[in-house]
């Protein structure tokens, strides 16, 4: 008999950008494929839907060039659409990277005016997303970067990123906000080549800032398999790092342009493994979904693919956490010596000192342990499969 996967409620804190259920489907190719739709409507369905909070860029909202007042009456709908839906604002974002002036890149263009530009338009929102209540700022740097060698000197377009958090760390600071900032990596697209091009690059800029506890990152699945690397590894070392401060779940299948494709398509075991990560690390944030309903469904398509980005995410976390509650597994991870490397090297008190006097062993006899993990995966695979 199938697994029953529980509906989505809120309690699951599942979330997602107003951008990606309201994404018209233009790509490089080809124009709109679907009308613009209206924010309350998308909170209304997504309520409906049982997703608990929404994330959106400044311009999602209200459009780019908006004057006071058209900008106070479309918060003031968007407010009561909050109220009236129960949504909450979990997180916000500014849009740094579609207006023309963002072409050669907002907090590390070469021309300062564009920079300063850039910094005002975010203190603008981040008041906006601190008075909604959110408690994440996520930046993507989409725009930073470069296509051609000389065009940009990276180590002083680093000065300049490192420049613009510490300004924004004092911003909120002075402010009295309790917001902290998510980078999220990407390794290129628009840009030739993106500055913080993957979760690690993100970790060592983010320790040379003035206000490190600040800043953390936002790990979109996609971007780092566009990369090449293994999402559930990157996920795990930012937990690891107490820097695992949001999520973007999507679906990518390998190195090629940014998919975005619902949660749980693309590499379902890439999926599996960072479900597991999450829920291992102990991560409480919200559940966040960045991903691009197909440009070649029509509105009843993209809450279709909503729905099942929160099913998908529900469904692996079953199975991941049949696959830890099986004794077989359990019995395969002692037979791997998994548990055994949460203890230390060295002994207690031990030191190198004590390391070179103890018995020496047999590489030879060390080699011949066969390491158990073929057994361990395939009991993976089975409970993916669903045969278990
Ligand atoms: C953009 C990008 C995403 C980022 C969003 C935040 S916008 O669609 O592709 O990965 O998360 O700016
Ligand atoms: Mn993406
Ligand atoms: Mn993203």
């Amino acid at each position: 008999m199938a697994t029953q996967i529980p509906t989505p409620t809120p309690d699951d804190k599942f979330s997602f950008g107003l951008w990606t259920v309201g994404w018209q489907g233009v790509d490089p190719f080809g124009g709109a494929t679907r009308p613009q739709m209206d924010t309350v409507h998308a909170l209304e369905k997504l309520a409906e839907l049982g997703a608990y909070g929404v994330n959106f860029h400044d311009d999602d909202v209200i459009p780019f060039g908006s004057d006071d007042a058209t900008r106070d009456k479309i918060i003031a709908r968007f407010r009561q659409g909050l109220d009236d839906t129960g949504l909450v604002v979990t997180t916000a974002t500014t849009n740094l990277f579609s207006h023309p002036v963002f072409k050669a890149g907002a907090f590390t263009n070469n021309d300062r005016d564009v920079r300063r530009f850039a910094l005002r338009k975010v203190m603008r929102n981040i008041d906006l997303a601190a008075s909604l209540g959110a408690k994440v700022y996520v930046a993507w740097g989409g725009r930073e970067g470069a296509e051609y060698g000389a065009s940009q000197d990276t180590r002083v377009a680093l000065d300049r990123m490192k420049e613009a958090f510490d300004v924004l760390g004092d911003y909120v600071t002075d402010h009295g906000y309790d917001l902290r900032f998510a980078i999220e990596p990407k390794p290129n697209e628009p840009r030739g080549d993106i500055l913080l091009p993957t979760i690690g690059h993100a970790l060592a800029f983010i320790e040379r800032l003035e206000r490190p506890e600040l800043v953390g990152v936002n790990p979109e699945i996609g971007h780092e398999e566009m990369a090449g690397m293994n999402a559930a590894a990157g996920y795990a070392q930012a937990i690891w790092a107490g820097k695992l401060f949001h999520i973007d779940l999507n679906g990518q299948n390998g190195p090629k342009y940014d998919q975005d494709l619902r949660f749980g398509a693309g590499n379902v075991r890439g999926a599996f493994w960072v479900v597991d990560a999450l829920l291992e690390g102990g991560y409480d944030g919200p559940v966040h979904f960045d991903y691009k309903p197909a440009r070649t469904d029509d509105e009843d398509g993209v809450w279709v693919s909503a729905a099942a980005n929160m099913r998908n995410y529900l469904i692996l976390r079953e199975k991941v956490r049949a696959f830890r509650a099986d004794p077989e597994v359990q019995a395969a991870l002692d037979a791997a010596k998994v548990p055994e490397l949460s203890v230390p090297t060295v002994g207690d008190g031990e030191g190198w000192r004590g390391l070179l006097d103890a018995e020496p062993v047999d590489p030879d006899a060390l080699a011949a342990r066969g390491a158990a993990f073929e057994h361990l995966d395939q009991l993976a695979l089975e409970h993916l499969y669903g045969v278990r």
